[in-house]
């Protein structure tokens, strides 16, 4: 099913099936290099989801702030780079949602264990706002979050399974989102686990 949830705004279910092997081959050798943490918010709170990244950048929070890095800041050296099965899935969709020309430098690959979850936010840390977000859901499925431009706005129920992917470009770029806490199960390619994979245009 191919879903407009607001303008700039669409679901793609089951864009991703057909790739879901070779992206959970993927995170495995992300995470061998540039393992899942639990990063701190600016505010000294630890995150439920487990985060690493790959790509040129990668999003880090701290008690300095929420950012792009270049580097892994466990290990300083650069994130692992993105697969070319990544780009290739990110770019497809992106065009099929209307965002020809996307091409990502930063993928954010979340660990959600059982009630792991993630408040209402926007992503705004990234320098082109002009540019989309793809996002990938692998594993265990979710109850997405989304509302409006404002804080305030009421939010809406989205359930989301393995391979479905997510694109948020132009009006709906400033959606605040959120994931509902993870209901435990076990799921046959990620186990007791989902993992979401944000690409973005960092830099
Ligand atoms: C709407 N991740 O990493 S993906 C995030 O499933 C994040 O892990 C969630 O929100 C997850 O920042 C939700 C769906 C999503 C991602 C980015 C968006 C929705 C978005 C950016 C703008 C508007
Ligand atoms: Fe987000």
């Amino acid at each position: 099913r191919t879903l407009t949830l607001d303008p700039g705004a669409m679901l793609l279910g089951g864009f991703a099936l057909g790739v879901a092997p070779a992206l959970l081959e993927g995170v495995a050798a992300i995470a061998a290099a540039a393992p899942f943490r639990q990063m701190a918010t600016p505010g000294g709170r630890r995150m439920s989801v487990a985060m690493t990244n790959c790509g040129a950048a990668g999003w880090v929070t701290d008690a300095a702030g929420y950012r792009y890095a270049t580097a892994d800041p466990l290990s300083g050296r650069p994130w692992p780079a993105m697969p070319p099965a990544f780009r290739d899935l990110a770019r497809r969709a992106a065009t099929a949602a209307g965002f020809a020309g996307f091409d990502p430098d930063a993928c954010l690959v979340n660990l959600y264990r059982p009630g792991a979850r993630m408040a209402p936010h926007q992503d705004i840390d990234e320098r082109d706002m002009g540019e989309p977000i793809v996002s990938v859901s692998l594993g265990l499925s979710a109850t997405f979050l989304w509302g409006g431009a404002a804080r305030g706005d009421p939010k809406r129920r989205l359930r989301i399974d393995h391979g479905d992917v997510l694109v948020w470009g132009g009006p709906a770029r400033r959606t605040f989102h959120g994931i509902a806490p993870l209901a435990a199960g076990t799921q046959p390619d990620t186990g007791e686990t989902r993992i979401n994979l944000t690409f973005r245009r960092a830099l």
